[in-house]
């Protein structure tokens, strides 16, 4: 059988369960995935020259890490091209980019150092996310920014947020696509602190202050992400779970955001998304993998990840969801991290697409829970490759492991040369 009869064949195999995996394959085309660029330099950025701080780390020291804006967007280029579906692009603050002899602090960023970045999206007919860089800056003081006791620094990370918000409403205006923006900072400290509710309470005024900037809430979605601790900051964590989930329930057109990585070991996200949406009309997601703490390995078609992408597809909340991907993974060719983990999460949406959800549900309201078990079980093993295969063929792109052949010439030709 050639590719066209497999297909078919699975096609009728679903069918008879009630599934239409031609709609689901149509559906995929249209559901944006936000494509994070600082898996390209691991999350190096071009604004600074010092470390990564904030908790955060990479681990590798893989060659052909991009050293520059142009060799980024070549990157992320070549990996793009291996993808099948509709891609935003995500942006750091730190992603800036400068003209020869030309720098602005981050309290004094605008549009104009992305303009770059603007035309890359432009041309490619994708949307831009956006993040202020809370961390890797000398203002980072004491391990603080927003919820600093030091007035000065707070300040400052206060303007880099508003000028943030200006930078993503232009983004949301040139591309056409709002702009999700998400606060998130590594504040916290690595021991038992005296007093946990003060930076709590600075934090909260911060990021109001912030939101107090104009914009329009149809572009500009701006988030925040809450995390449970980082390295060296393991005592006490000032954007913790409850702390970000109030605030964007209380105020009125900011998003929760949650990081699958930001959680206690056997929490899971997927039963967090369900519960969100009860209450919230949007939420925003980052994906990633974490292997016994926050490590950003990258993303796999995996259990966990599968029943994410279930939760999203089975409450018809695509269009309440903004997804993104945040990982970075620096001892692995990077384009192929890009590459495996943007697939993994769009074969999770199509396997999600390809499953009788409205079946399930009914047994599972009737109590007829030996029939949902074995039901469960059966669709795992239904021929999802072949659905896959004619999803990237429609797409453009390989369907299988040929398209490292590509990133091995890619790396032989210019990562190596680096
Ligand atoms: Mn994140």
């Amino acid at each position: 059988m050639n590719q066209a009869e497999r297909y078919e064949e699975a096609r009728k195999k679903y069918a008879a369960i009630g599934v239409d995996t031609d709609a689901a394959i149509q559906k995929m085309m249209g559901i944006p995935v936000s494509l994070h660029c600082w898996q390209g330099d691991d999350v190096t950025g071009f604004d600074h020259d010092g470390p990564l701080t904030g908790g955060i780390q990479t681990t590798g020291n893989y060659p052909g890490k991009a050293r520059t804006p142009e060799e980024l967007m070549q990157d992320m280029d070549m990996a793009i091209k291996l993808m099948p579906g509709k891609k935003k692009l995500n942006l750091h603050a730190c992603y800036a980019i400068f003209a020869d002899g030309e720098h602005a602090d981050r309290d004094k960023l605008e549009p104009k150092h992305f303009a770059k970045w603007v035309e890359f999206a432009k041309e490619r007919n994708m949307g831009i996310d956006f993040n202020p860089t809370f961390f890797s800056h000398e203002k980072v003081k004491d391990g603080l920014t927003l919820s600093s006791p030091d007035e000065e620094t707070r300040k400052f990370w206060i303007e880099h947020g508003k000028a943030c918000i200006r930078i993503s409403q232009y983004f949301a205006k040139e591309t056409g696509m709002p702009c999700v923006m998400n606060i998130w900072t590594g504040d916290g400290s690595k021991d038992i602190p005296a007093d946990r509710m003060g930076p709590r309470m600075r934090y909260k005024d911060s990021i109001e202050q912030i939101l107090s900037e104009p914009y329009d809430k149809a572009l500009v979605k701006p988030c925040v992400e809450s995390k449970v601790f980082g390295i060296g900051v393991e005592a006490f964590t000032v954007g913790s779970a409850e702390f970000a989930l109030s605030f964007a329930a209380s105020h009125d057109g900011c998003l929760p955001l949650m990081d699958n990585g930001h959680y206690h070991p056997t929490e899971v996200v997927s039963d967090k998304i369900p519960a969100l949406l009860c209450f919230f009309p949007e939420i925003a997601l980052h994906i990633t993998r974490p292997i016994r703490w926050d490590s950003d390995h990258v993303v796999l078609f995996d259990d966990e990840t599968k029943e994410m992408a279930k939760e999203i597809v089975r409450n018809d909340a695509l269009s309440r969801v903004y997804m993104a991907l945040d990982y970075f993974d620096a001892s692995i060719n990077r384009v192929a991290a890009w590459t495996v983990g943007f697939c993994s999460w769009q074969k999770a949406l199509l396997n999600a697409l390809c499953l009788p959800n409205g079946e399930l549900k009914k047994l599972q309201d009737e109590n007829r829970m030996t029939e949902l078990m074995v039901m469960q079980e059966d669709v795992k093993t239904y021929p999802f490759g072949e659905v896959w295969e004619e999803y990237c063929r429609q797409c453009g792109v390989a369907a299988d492991y040929s398209w490292l052949d590509a990133v091995k010439k890619y790396e032989a030709e210019v990562l190596s040369k680096r």
